[in-house]
């Protein structure tokens, strides 16, 4: 049979149409990160990325933008929300003004242990959280970890709260991390992530509090040496996609984006604590100055204020608090 200029034409169309129309419904989302690309958290949105792109023959693809590309946290929430952004993984820490809920994490010694806030999150108490968050457009998919926050500055180590007395201490945005620091005599500067290590270095800030990882993968290690392991606070993080890209799945695609999540979660994990270790090695290697707080009953006792000043603001938070504390 002899091809006419038509039927090659019409081939053509056909081939296109073929090859299209299975994509014709694909995604393409944009996920938010704040954290450098070689970073647990950013390795598990690969993976979950890498993992909903597989499973769902390419119907649901998208790059994850490292770095705080997108904006910043507080900015982020806003846009995850509203659908412009499709997903990320979120500190809790600064969710609180969006999520009121959220705050609950916020507070200083809420969890007893890195293993009891794991349970914590993977039960009734992340329930309620992933609920509250649903409710304000975001969709849970699993709590990563982010470890136990702890003190660092440029003048030097600090043993109780005494020592954070007259000290410029940047948090991050929450006023619950103001009044952290004001309960032990110091003043907190509310600060982009982003800017923190420059604030470091010019003195305008002493000092802030983080993980190690995120200590040593900004380099703030570099400009404030001494990192005291008062283990303040530990919040978790949330992978979550935006109520409106997840009502767009069909349910097959909901429960995939659903497992990946929760497989991503369990590897963050896994990397978690795998990073922290590497991390405290390379600050001690780097002449960091680290130093234990055995007894941390004096800054649990400076932070009941916090804790008094909050609920008195927010009774309506006294349930959740409580469901937090309780639980064992
Ligand atoms: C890191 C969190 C990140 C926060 C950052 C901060 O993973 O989400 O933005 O702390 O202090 O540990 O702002």
């Amino acid at each position: 049979m002899a091809f006419s200029k038509f039927t090659v034409f019409a081939s053509a169309i056909t081939l296109a149409a073929v090859v299209a129309a299975p994509m014709a419904n694909a995604k393409d989302w944009r996920g938010w990160n704040i954290h450098v690309e070689d970073y647990p958290v950013s390795h598990g949105m690969e993976a979950f990325m890498a993992e909903v792109t597989e499973k769902t023959g390419g119907e649901i693809k998208g790059k994850v933008f490292h770095q705080g590309v997108l904006g910043s946290q507080p900015d982020a929430i806003e846009q995850v929300r509203l659908g412009i952004i499709d997903f990320a993984e979120f500190n809790l820490g600064p969710m609180g003004q969006a999520v009121p809920e959220a705050n609950v994490v916020s507070l200083p010694f809420i969890f007893k242990s890195i293993d009891q806030m794991h349970r914590a999150m993977d039960g009734a108490p992340g329930e309620a959280l992933s609920t509250a968050l649903a409710d304000k457009g975001l969709i849970a998919l699993g709590y990563y970890d982010a470890g136990a926050r702890s003190f660092y500055n440029s003048k030097g180590p600090i043993n109780t709260p005494a020592d954070v007395e007259g000290m410029k201490v940047r948090v991050m945005n929450n006023d619950l991390f103001v009044n952290m620091i004001a309960a032990m005599g110091g003043n907190a500067t509310p600060m982009a992530f982003a800017e923190v290590y420059q604030s470091l270095k010019t003195n305008v800030v002493d000092g802030a509090e983080n993980n190690p990882p995120s200590y040593e993968s900004t380099a703030h290690y570099e400009v404030a040496p001494f990192y005291s392991m008062s283990e303040h606070l530990i919040i978790p993080e949330v992978l979550v996609v935006s109520k409106k890209a997840w009502e767009g799945l069909t349910p097959e695609q909901q429960e995939i984006v659903k497992v990946a999540g929760k497989n991503s979660t369990m590897l963050q994990r896994e990397l978690w604590a795998e990073r922290e270790a590497k991390s405290m090695e390379v600050v001690k290697a780097a002449g960091v100055q680290v130093n234990m707080i055995e007894d941390k009953t004096p800054f649990q006792e400076a932070m009941a204020p916090v804790y008094e000043t909050y609920l008195t603001n927010n009774p309506d938070m006294k349930g959740i608090v409580e469901l937090f504390q309780n639980f064992e």
